[in-house]
């Protein structure tokens, strides 16, 4: 009797009812009634005392608090092993602990997807999944290296990939997969880090009050490191930090972030040289925001064109010295434009002298392109250092933190890109939730009836085209005209799609807010309206052929490996592949890895806008439950049954409810399931008992369970005590 008894007590925190009196209901699917208001009142109650973490079935809805030192931030991990979602109280942890249990158990590929809007919580919860992975995954001395490298990649990736925005001062501007490697046995072996569209347009342009990547003002905090590059600390004197007016950030301590990069880059064994080798082209980034041009009216006379000079040729030269490339050919690439006409022996070169609107874009396109390549360098070593060596990967877990649905005052190519991701994401998640229910329910034999759901697969098609053509490949069309306008592409959807029921524009729907080179497309999420104005560019994403050649000159280290590509580029007689579909591939193969793991989600709620501790804002918390599908999901969830549980699970929770289970049950897990059920009086319409485990039809059936438990256990305690001294 000990023994059992043992083994099912809890800790303090966890002997007590998962039901506490005051503080709603751990999980929604334990609401009578599975309405809006239902949903949104537990979620407020719970929330106001500090219980930020609510279950749907296994899933976590977790409400941002903008507070550190809740108690639900200093619970024991140790609390979460070995126990079941519905034996603790909802936490990050519980989920991490399902997922690796899981891992283990079943041999399968996990992965957990975390979504919600910018300033939710999605990267706090990636990272404190992430620890609880690394507290309970097997230790060594090997594993122990591994773990901790994990963790410090995490400091080395927000300095290069995240910035303060208006939403969220850690803003992830990158949307990224990290997947860790097991042994069967539980024993990290290393891992991997995927991006995904980069926001590189932060390093030239971004709203008023924003900023750009953290790692340029913790570059520009070190006074020993200025010099050498030529900079000075003084972030208003590049143009490129100025123009958004912010420079620092309450929350922020840059001096600090960067100590903790480059600590984290000496856990991970990086060579300081290469180091250097980053901060040399970022400040050849900060100097070429600061190459300003004028016309050249001598020259615009004389050619008949518009023509431009550099102001102060400073600037060129201070890039041209940090990336190692001649001043001359900076100087020609970045105000002139080689055009070739003809093949082989008629093959011609003429140079073209480039307007000022041309010369800003090429200067911005090179430190776009320098940037991003530096970031995908660091996360390429990043990968070096978590590569599996021992052994060889046998499970794996990721964990996928990406950009949520975006709605800006004005919204451009990233948005599409991050909302059609968001799109198929979502259908994933309606796919994986449905799917699961009705794979189990086969699988124990337990009868089913279908459920409907909103599907958006009409969007996706809209977006990503299947059958007939959609707007990436319509985009795609109109780049190879090279005269394309953003009202010639706008007239090419409308064309296409002027009658569909998720696209407007203009001319389709007569709507006088629509501009005519705006469209708008009625995502799952909310209707958005997207401004075509640099779809063209965005999407042909190419550096001019002289500032490749300029590059491919460089004698900078760095830069020659970051360009190592080039030569192909430039010799490639494919058109290269636009911006568009190599996202649309990347997010497709994305969606085709988690679609073989085992899913777990964490769906992350912003509670206000102002981020202001235990605040919550009903008026904007309402609208992501009803984008996040929430209510649907607990409908879903409840349409089936509420709560399942393995036989053995259920005896060894439940045997104290009855005599004939307590202190011991002899028969088979089947039977003694059956016997509490019988014991207790319950009505076979209740439940249902599949092949493995017995399926709880109503929520207050399970409650119902909760609560007799729960006051039995004193009593159990006692008994148990007294034998315990009597032994
Ligand atoms: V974005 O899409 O990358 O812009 P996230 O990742 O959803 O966004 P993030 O995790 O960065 O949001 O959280 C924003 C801020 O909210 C953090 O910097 C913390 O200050 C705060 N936060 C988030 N989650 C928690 C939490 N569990 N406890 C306390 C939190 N503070
Ligand atoms: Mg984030």
């Amino acid at each position: 009797m000990l023994a059992t008894c043992r083994t099912t007590t809890h800790s303090p925190a966890m002997t007590a009812s998962m039901f506490r009196e005051g503080e709603g209901l751990f999980d929604f699917t334990l609401l009578d009634d599975v309405s809006h208001r239902g949903f949104m009142d537990n979620l407020e109650l719970r929330f106001q005392k500090g219980l930020i973490y609510t279950n749907v079935g296994e899933q976590v809805v977790s409400v941002n608090p903008f507070k550190r030192d809740l108690p639900v931030a200093t619970v024991s991990m140790d609390d979460y092993r070995n126990k079941f979602m519905y034996e603790v109280q909802p936490h990050v942890y519980a989920l991490a602990e399902d997922t690796f249990r899981s891992m283990i158990n079943s041999k399968r590929d996990q992965c957990v997807i975390i979504t919600g809007e910018s300033g939710a919580g999605k990267t706090e919860a990636s990272k404190i999944f992430m620890r609880y992975i690394a507290h309970v995954s097997a230790a060594s001395a090997e594993a122990d290296a591994i773990k901790e490298r994990l963790l410090q990649s995490n400091p080395i990736l927000e300095a290069f990939g995240n910035a303060k925005t208006l939403r969220n001062d850690n803003s992830s501007r990158f949307g990224k997969y990290m997947q860790l490697d097991f042994d069967y046995a539980g024993t990290p072996l290393g891992g991997q880090i995927s991006q995904y569209l980069l926001e590189k347009s932060r390093v030239v342009t971004r709203a008023d009050g924003e900023r750009s990547f953290h790692i340029f003002y913790q570059i520009l905090s070190q006074p020993s490191l200025l010099s050498s590059l030529g900079l000075v600390a003084d972030p208003s004197q590049y143009q490129y930090l100025s123009l958004s007016s912010c420079y620092t950030v309450n929350t922020i301590n840059d001096g600090k972030d960067y100590n903790e990069v480059v600590q984290a880059m000496q856990t991970l064994g990086w060579a300081r040289a290469d180091f250097g080798y980053v901060t040399q082209i970022l400040a050849a980034v900060l100097h070429l925001g600061n190459v300003q041009y004028r016309e050249d009216v001598a020259k615009s006379q004389q050619t008949n064109t518009d023509c431009v000079e550099i102001v102060d040729k400073s600037a060129v030269s201070a890039v041209a010295k940090l990336l190692q490339i001649s001043p001359a050919v900076l100087n020609a690439a970045l105000t002139t434009r080689t055009i070739t006409t003809g093949f082989g022996a008629r093959k011609n070169e003429i140079t073209v002298q480039l307007d000022l609107a041309q010369a800003v874009f090429t200067r911005d396109a090179l430190a776009k392109e320098l940037y991003h390549r530096v970031f995908g360098w660091v996360v390429e070593r990043l990968n070096d250092k978590l590569k599996v060596t021992s052994g060889y990967s046998q499970v794996r877990i990721g964990v996928l933190d990406i950009y949520g649905f975006e709605i800006f005052e004005v919204n451009s190519f990233e948005q599409f890109c991050i909302n059609y991701c968001n799109e198929k994401l979502q259908q994933l998640f309606i796919n994986n939730v449905l799917r699961s229910e009705q794979e189990e329910y086969l699988r124990e034999g337990i009868e089913w009836t279908e459920i409907d759901y909103f599907d958006n697969q009409p969007i996706i098609s809209l977006i990503e085209g299947q059958r007939r053509i959609g707007l990436i490949p319509l985009l795609d069309e109109a780049c190879l005209v090279g005269q394309s306008t953003p009202r010639d592409l706008v007239d090419k959807f409308t064309n296409s799609f002027g009658t569909h029921d998720h696209f407007d524009t203009a001319s389709s729907s007569r709507d006088r807010h629509l501009g005519p080179s705006d469209f708008r497309i009625h995502h799952y999420a909310g209707q958005v309206v997207y401004s075509a104005e640099l779809f063209l560019e965005k999407n042909r994403d190419q550096l001019n052929v002289d500032l490749i050649q300029a590059c491919l000159g460089s004698k900078h280290r760095l830069v020659t490996y970051l360009f190592r590509d080039a030569d192909k580029l430039l010799n490639n007689k494919k058109r290269p592949e636009t911006a568009g579909f190599q996202f649309k591939r990347a997010v497709c193969d994305l969606i085709s890895t988690l679609q073989q793991c085992e899913p777990h989600y964490i769906r992350c709620i912003k509670s206000n806008d102002l981020k202001r501790a235990l605040y919550m804002n009903r008026e904007r918390v309402d609208h992501q439950i009803v984008y996040l599908n929430l209510v649907e999901t607990v409908r879903v969830r409840k349409a089936g049954f509420c709560q399942r549980m393995h036989f053995a699970n259920f005896l060894r929770r439940y045997k104290l409810l009855t005599t004939s289970t307590w202190p011991n049950w002899y028969g088979s897990d089947y039977d003694g399931t059956l016997q509490i059920l019988n014991d207790l009086g319950i009505d076979p319409a209740e439940y249902r008992m599949g092949k493995t485990k017995v399926f709880i039809k109503d929520a207050k059936l399970f409650l119902y369970l909760e609560t007799t438990r729960a006051q039995v256990m004193p009593d159990i305690a006692i008994i148990i005590q007294k034998n315990w001294r009597a032994f």
